[in-house]
This record gives structure tokens, C-alpha cells and sequence, in this order.
């Protein structure tokens, strides 16, 4: 069974999600009609804002609470446009929201806004955290007390525009099918968590033998990361974009190596879907999103939810993406 959680003409994806003083707080993306035509860069996503969305207890049946705009573009001194997916995370008392945006030569980075409270407002810092770069950023926070971001997107997303030095290339290379898929990154956050503490590294996500997954493979890296953990276990999740799937694979530590497991989400309605995974009392939720409200209009995406269970290996059953509800 699925759950849509705002009012079906209302549009946000992307879903974040945290549990914060016992409640769900829920980070999304904020679609509007922009009128641009959809093209394979994801200029038709043009949003201009955040909302913090709450729930009061299950997420299957609770109040959903919208608390409004909480940043907004033009209060980001350095961004020019398209606020894609964020995160949040707390320490010591303070939020920090890792956005992206487009700055003023049209490069994506990331910036961090920090608030008082879960529900924000957020206050945007002046300028993005250095190095940063390509899109969708989730931060994982360790059980001991570190943080770790995750993040990366093809196309759109420009992650083709760096190596795996983190630098920027001239001679953009798409890999052959035959060839390793394009690799997320991950990077600790700095004790202020303002900035990175290290140099962002390549994840690799390698199928059961042990070989490099492939660019061809369906289940190949597109975009969308998140981290959750499970039993001691790392579990990195991802969209494959372009094959529409919600894949995860498993590792001991938060850089990797991560082992293929399967599919988590079989496609929606609509081209992308992306995700998050959270724990509350003891069930295990997936959050995503989809178009059947906007009927299949992907600039118009609408937020759900739904439970995943895990069998005896830690396997997580794979969800039919297709239901509406
Ligand atoms: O919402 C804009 C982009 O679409 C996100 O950053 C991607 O993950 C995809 O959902």
C-alpha cells in the first residue's frame, strides 16, 4: 500500500527524510509549472524554493504538516538557478541543509544553509562549500558521529564534467556499455560541517563477483543517492535514471566498496523517481515520488510513501513502482 502525502495539485519529489526529536521530517523538491520544455538535461526543473514538510507519528496515516518556505533562490547570494534535491542533517542542536544550485556560470554546487530548527528557516551561507560539484546530496550520519555525504548525476547533473580526481575535463567521455558506469562520490564533512574534510571519492558499487559494474548494465549509477544503515550494514541506494529503476547494494564501511543486492523499486509513472529510506518505530519506510496526479507529466512530481520489509539476509523486498496507491 502507497501513501500520497500533500493534496494531489500540489507538487514536490525528492523526498529527504530524517527523524528528528521522534518526528518525520521530510525535505523535498519543490515542482511548479515552469512552462520549459523537458529535454535529457533537466532544464524543465527549474524550482525556485524549499518547503519542510512534518508528519505527526505514521507516516502511512499521520498529519502531514507543510511549513512553508524555508530558502528561497533569491535570498543564495551565489545562486543563479534550478534548487534540485537536498538533505539535512543536525548536530549539536543546529540543521544544516546541503542544497544544490546552479551558481552564475551554470555550474552546479553546494550549498549550506543552516537553521535553529528542523522545520527551518534555513539562513543560506554566502558562498558553496569548496570543491563541490554535480548534484544530489545526502548526508549520512555515522553511529560514531561523523558525517558522510554522498552525491553525484549524469546528464543534467554534470558529474561527466569531472574525473575522479574531482577535477574538471575539457573532453567530456560518456563510458561505453562494456566499460565501468560512471561512480557516485563520497566525502566527510568537516567538524563545522561547512565545508569538506577530504578530497570526494569515487564509490564503487561491484556486482556479486567482485567485477565493476557496468555503464550497460540496467542497474547501473544515474543519480539519486541515499545511505541508510541496517544491522550494521551500509546500504547505498541510487536511481538509474534512464532505465527508471531504484537499485541498493551493500558494504562494512561508509566509503565502500558496495555489493550489488537488487532492485528496490521496479519504474513509475513518470521518468524519474528518487528516494529515501528511514526507520520509524521499528517499520522501515521508503519515500519517493511519482506522476500519476500530474498523469505521467514528469516536470510535475508528486510525493509518497510506502513500507519495505527485509527478509532473514537483510534483503529488502523490491516494491512494484508501477500501483498508484
Ligand atoms: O529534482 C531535480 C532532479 O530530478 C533531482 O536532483 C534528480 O535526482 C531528479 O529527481
Amino acid at each position: 500500500m502507497k501513501r500520497y502525502l500533500l493534496p494531489k495539485d500540489v507538487y514536490m519529489a525528492d523526498p529527504s527524510v530524517h527523524i528528528f526529536n521522534g518526528k518525520i521530517f521530510i525535505y523535498p523538491s519543490h515542482d511548479y509549472y515552469s512552462g520549459i520544455p523537458e529535454d535529457d538535461w533537466g532544464i524543465h526543473f527549474d524550482m525556485k524554493d524549499y518547503h519542510v514538510l512534518s508528519i505527526d507519528g505514521d507516516p502511512m496515516t499521520g498529519k502531514v504538516t507543510d511549513h512553508g518556505v524555508v530558502l528561497k533562490r533569491e535570498d543564495i547570494p551565489w545562486a543563479w538557478k534550478q534548487l534540485w534535491d537536498c538533505d539535512v542533517q543536525e548536530k549539536n542542536g543546529k540543521y544544516y541543509m546541503y542544497f544544490p544550485a546552479k551558481d552564475k556560470t551554470g555550474i552546479f554546487r553546494c550549498g549550506v544553509a543552516i537553521a535553529d530548527k528542523p522545520e527551518g528557516p534555513f539562513v543560506p551561507q554566502p558562498d558553496p562549500i569548496r570543491g563541490s560539484y554535480s548534484i544530489d546530496y545526502a548526508v549520512l550520519k555515522d553511529d560514531d558521529g561523523s558525517y558522510y555525504m554522498y552525491f553525484g548525476g549524469i546528464m543534467g547533473g554534470q558529474l561527466q564534467r569531472y574525473n575522479e580526481q574531482n577535477e574538471a575535463v575539457n573532453d567530456i567521455v560518456f563510458p561505453k556499455p562494456e566499460e565501468p558506469c560512471f561512480s557516485p562520490r563520497v566525502v566527510k564533512m568537516s567538524d563545522d560541517m561547512l565545508q569538506f574534510a577530504e578530497d570526494p571519492r569515487p564509490i564503487r558499487i561491484l556486482n556479486p563477483d567482485y567485477t565493476p559494474m557496468k555503464a550497460g548494465d540496467p542497474h547501473h549509477f544515474f543519480e539519486a543517492s541515499w545511505m541508510h544503515k541496517y544491522n550494521g550494514k551500509y546500504y547505498y541506494s541510487w536511481s538509474t535514471g534512464d532505465t527508471h529503476l531504484l537499485c541498493y547494494a551493500i558494504g562494512d564501511n561508509p566509503y565502500g566498496p558496495f555489493i550489488f543486492q537488487g532492485e528496490l523499486m521496479t519504474p513509475v509513472l513518470g521518468w524519474t523517481t528518487h528516494h529515501s529510506i528511514v526507520e520509524f518505530n521499528g517499520k522501515w519506510y521508503l519515500f519517493h515520488h511519482d506522476c500519476h496526479p500530474s498523469n505521467g507529466y514528469t516536470p510535475l512530481r508528486s510525493l509518497k510513501v510506502c513500507e519495505i520489509e527485509y527478509d532473514e539476509d537483510g534483503k529488502i523486498k523490491t516494491v512494484d513502482g508501477s500501483t498508484e496507491l
